[in-house]
């Protein structure tokens, strides 16, 4: 049988599970390190989701999540060359970011570099416990290029990320939790369980609902307040009108949804 994923160069691999598809990168030996070759296979699984896709989950195999940026590919670069490098990343971890379906990371070991840019375009970020967060970009004389001036500053603001180049310090996953690098800590090797988990439970959330948290939400909260309460009423009452908002509230007024329980 053919997936939709036969395609996708070997250093990544993509499945479905039911409606949940799976991206994992595939280049243990290089320790996930992200060369051009991984970020157009990235691009590729991205592009080729199957319309019934629900929810992203994103993982990595072997003993470290990612060393980020290949940096054999930085030795022999000009400046335009460069920034067309960076500029193909944003493109598609942009397209991470504002897709059309949620994105679940799960997170083991190093989460470095590059491969922390990747995980903030993810829209949730489930880490184990043997993970580590570094950005080395400082000590190795150069700048973040994948968006994470932009994307790791919104999660743990200017001032860490500033500290965290500047020294080279890293941040385990405990520590990672309290800044806001991941919004869940498993034990080792429970990660993929809980991510699946996540994945299901945003899946079956109603659609306009996502598409208000992964499209309106950041924008709305980038713009100047005025705007952003005008753009919040608007889509506030495009979601409320919709009919399955609608059946969704008549459940829970005739008692047949959920309550709000403590899990
Ligand atoms: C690599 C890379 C890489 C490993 N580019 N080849 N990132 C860094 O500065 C992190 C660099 N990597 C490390 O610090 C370590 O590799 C790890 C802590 C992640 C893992 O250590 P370890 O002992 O498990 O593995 P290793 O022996 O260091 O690496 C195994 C192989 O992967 C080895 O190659 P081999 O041919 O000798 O077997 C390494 O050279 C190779 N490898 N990491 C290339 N990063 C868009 S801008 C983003 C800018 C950045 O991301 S800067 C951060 C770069």
């Amino acid at each position: 049988m053919t997936s939709p994923f036969d395609r996708l160069p070997s250093c990544v691999a993509g499945a479905m599970q039911g409606d949940i598809a799976v991206l994992r990168l595939s280049r243990p030996d290089k320790r996930n390190a992200l060369d051009d070759t991984m970020i157009a296979g990235i691009e590729m699984f991205f592009d080729g989701l199957p319309a019934e896709t629900k929810a992203v989950l994103l993982h990595a195999q072997g003993e470290h999540f990612s060393a980020g940026l290949d940096l054999t590919e930085l030795t022999v670069r000009k400046a335009p060359e460069a920034i067309a490098h960076s500029r193909n990343w944003h493109r598609i971890f942009r397209q991470i970011e504002f897709g059309h379906v949620p994105v679940i990371a799960v997170m083991h070991g190093a989460v470095v570099g590059g491969g922390l840019e990747l995980v903030a375009a993810c829209h949730i970020r489930v880490a184990e416990r043997s993970v580590y967060y570094a950005l080395p970009e400082g000590s190795r004389g150069i700048f973040v290029g994948g968006g994470g001036s932009v994307r790791i500053t919104r999660l743990i603001g200017v001032s860490r990320m500033m500290e965290m180049m500047m020294t080279g310090r890293t941040y385990d996953a405990d520590q990672g939790f309290a800044i806001g690098l991941s919004h869940y800590v498993m034990e080792d090797g429970k990660g993929l369980e809980k991510g699946l988990e996540l994945a299901r439970q945003v899946g079956v959330n109603a659609p306009m609902t996502n598409f208000a948290l992964i499209q309106a939400l950041p924008r709305i909260a980038e713009s100047d307040p005025d705007s952003g309460f005008v753009m919040e009423s608007l889509m506030s009452a495009i979601a409320s009108t919709e009919p399955e908002a609608q059946a969704r509230l008549e459940a829970f007024l005739a008692k047949r949804a959920p309550k709000v329980l403590r899990r």
